[in-house]
Parts: structure tokens; C-alpha cells; sequence
């Protein structure tokens, strides 16, 4: 059934990389925007890079990119290495290419540039509205969408230059976290950068956080501030923090809790970051993107996805109300009840 579900997946985003590559040898557009998706990350910005490479090749483009509201540190520093020219919202574009944008909304302030121009959409998050998109390549099996831009090089027949294989080696790297929910097909994709000259210890370098006394403070908070709930076999905590929430409810998983809901407000705006370990994943069925982060969502009002195991929404009721339908939606999801533990 996965394996099927996989082979499918990765058609599909195959037979419509094709559509791409055709419209890009075709129309020969002479300027590509790069769109990242919100506060862009190694992955957003770095496959954004290899792909504008791929478009100069194939079309001759000038390509630029553009950040909405701005990257976060990491991205700062790659792009010094790999470097794009940078977007103006005055210029006009022939074809916009967002890259691992999980919802249009993520766009900001660039969505209606995007949508005035031909729109690509170059992604592994899982979608529920392709309508936007001249072309989508979707493939919610890829884990990072490096893997996604390294298979088109492959079907243009175009070989990466070292740069190029090294930057979408560290979005690989990145988004698997370490490799560690590393898939088969990420190995081999890995492994054919590695053969192209990309470094494995290079990768871990660029894309490593200097550590911020800032996350941790905000990470330990969480976990004194931390509420514990246990339905069935798992165990499932919630806490309140006003920043690094991603952060804070990853460290939470990791000292053993199986799914952790870190919320709290930033800037006028409830934002709620979810994660679960891969475990619960495959033996409860629960996508937390779909059937967590998007219902709180829209029964909310906000809007939020992600994937299965890490995934965010935001919206403007009070962090207890957002909390307490995280803790309603679960419950329903599990289809068990929930005993607090503690404290
Ligand atoms: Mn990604």
C-alpha cells in the first residue's frame, strides 16, 4: 500500500516535471522569480537556488528571488555562498517558481506577483488547493524538496555543478534532520550529490545553528511550564511559550513525549508548532499537518499544515482556546481519552 502510494506520488511529480521542463525549453521566459515560502529555511532557499541554475541552463532566464518577511539566521549565512539576485516587487515576471511553499498563503507579500505571472509550484508539503498553480510538482514522499530539484536535473539530463550538488545536499541534510527521517530514496539522493563532489561534513557545517542562549532559555521554560496528558499508550504534552515554539516542542519529543504542542504569542499572532515522534506516526495513522494543524485551523479561523510528524498553524484566538482544540482535535483523532498525569 506505501509502497505503492509512494511509486505513485513520485510519478505523478515525474510526468509533471516533464510538463515544466517543456514549458520552460518552449517559452524560453526571460525572467524566473523564486518565490520561498515565509521566513525561508535551507530547504525553501537552497532548492530555489539549484532550480534557478537549472532554469538559466535550460532557458537561459535570468532568475531572482524572493524572501517574504525575511530568512531566518542559517539562511542568512548560505547566502553569502549561494548567492541569487534579489526580487523587486516593481519588476514583472514571465514565470513565478514557489519553492517548498506549503500554502499559498506563505507567500506574504509576493502572492499576488506570484499569481500575476505563469505559477509553478516545486513542493513535498501535502496540498489541498493545486487550482493556483499553471503546473504542480508535488511529491509529499520526498523530504526535502532538494530531492524533488535533484530528480529534475536528472530528467534534463543537466549534471549539477559542485556548488549546485553541495547546496542541495545541505537542504537534504537539513530537512531530514541529519538524515535521521532520512527515507531510502533521500540516501540515494544523498549518495548521488556525494558522488557528484558535495561533502557530507561540509553539508553538517553550513547548515549547523550557532547555539542561542535565547532558544534554550525559551526550551527550558517549556518543558517546566509543560502539562501532561496520557491517552492509551501515549503521551501527550502541551505548554505555553512565546517563542521557538518548533523548538520547544521538538525538545519536548526528544526527552519522550509522543506528540508535543508548544504554543504561545508572537507578535499579536497565536502560533501553535506541533511535533510527534515517527512512531506514533505509523501506528496511530495521525498526520499531524492534515489532521491536526489544518483542523485546529480552519476551526479556528487561522491557517496552518505541515507534515506528519511536524507541523504548525496560526490564528488570532487566545493560546488557551488554541490549545484546548488541539487537545479536543486530538482526543477525536485518537478516538481514546485523555487522563492529565501532570502536574
Ligand atoms: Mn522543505
Amino acid at each position: 500500500m506505501r509502497s505503492r502510494e509512494s511509486k505513485n506520488s513520485r510519478n505523478e511529480s515525474l510526468r509533471v516535471s516533464r510538463k515544466f521542463l517543456s514549458l520552460l525549453e518552449n517559452e524560453k521566459p526571460k525572467r524566473v522569480l523564486f518565490v520561498c515560502h515565509r521566513s525561508a529555511d535551507p530547504d525553501s532557499y537552497l532548492s530555489s537556488y539549484a532550480l534557478a541554475n537549472l532554469v538559466r541552463r535550460v532557458a537561459g532566464s535570468r532568475t531572482s528571488v524572493a524572501i517574504p518577511q525575511g530568512e531566518v539566521e542559517v539562511v542568512r549565512r548560505l547566502r553569502q555562498k549561494y548567492r541569487m539576485r534579489e526580487a523587486k516587487q516593481e519588476m514583472s515576471y514571465d514565470i513565478s517558481i514557489a519553492v517548498d511553499v506549503g500554502n499559498i498563503e506563505l507567500l506574504g507579500e509576493w502572492k499576488e506577483k506570484f499569481l500575476n505571472s505563469k505559477s509553478i509550484l516545486v513542493d513535498h508539503h501535502p496540498h489541498t488547493d493545486l487550482d493556483y498553480y499553471t503546473v504542480a510538482i508535488v511529491d509529499q514522499l520526498a523530504v526535502s524538496t532538494s530531492e524533488i530539484v535533484l530528480r529534475i536535473f536528472e530528467l534534463a539530463r543537466l549534471k549539477p555543478s559542485l556548488l549546485v550538488s553541495q547546496a542541495m545536499l545541505d537542504a537534504m541534510i537539513y530537512d531530514s534532520q541529519h538524515l535521521s527521517i532520512a527515507t531510502e530514496n533521500t540516501l540515494i539522493a544523498a549518495a548521488k550529490l556525494i558522488s557528484l563532489g558535495a561533502s557530507l561534513d561540509l553539508a553538517r557545517d553550513e547548515i549547523r545553528t550557532e547555539r542561542s542562549y535565547d532558544q534554550v532559555i525559551a526550551r527550558l521554560k517549556s518543558a517546566m511550564r509543560m502539562y501532561l496528558y496520557r491517552a492509551g499508550e501515549w503521551l501527550i504534552a502541551f505548554t505555553k511559550v512565546n517563542s521557538f515554539q518548533a523548538q520547544c516542542a521538538r525538545s519536548i519529543v526528544q526527552i519522550g513525549a509522543d506528540v508535543a504542542f508548544a504554543g504561545g504569542v508572537t507578535d499579536g499572532t497565536t502560533r501553535v508548532s506541533i511535533r510527534s515522534t515517527q512512531n506514533f506516526f505509523v501506528r496511530t495513522g495521525i498526520h499531524l499537518g492534515n489532521d491536526i494543524a489544518a483542523r485546529a485551523a480552519s476551526e479556528l479561523g487561522g491557517l496552518g499544515g505541515g507534515h506528519s510528524t511536524a507541523a504548525s498553524f496560526e490564528c488570532s484566538a487566545p493560546i488557551e482556546d488554541a490549545l484546548a482544540k488541539c487537545r479536543n482535535i486530538i482526543e477525536r483523532a485518537l478516538s481514546l481519552s485523555m487522563k492529565r498525569i501532570m502536574p
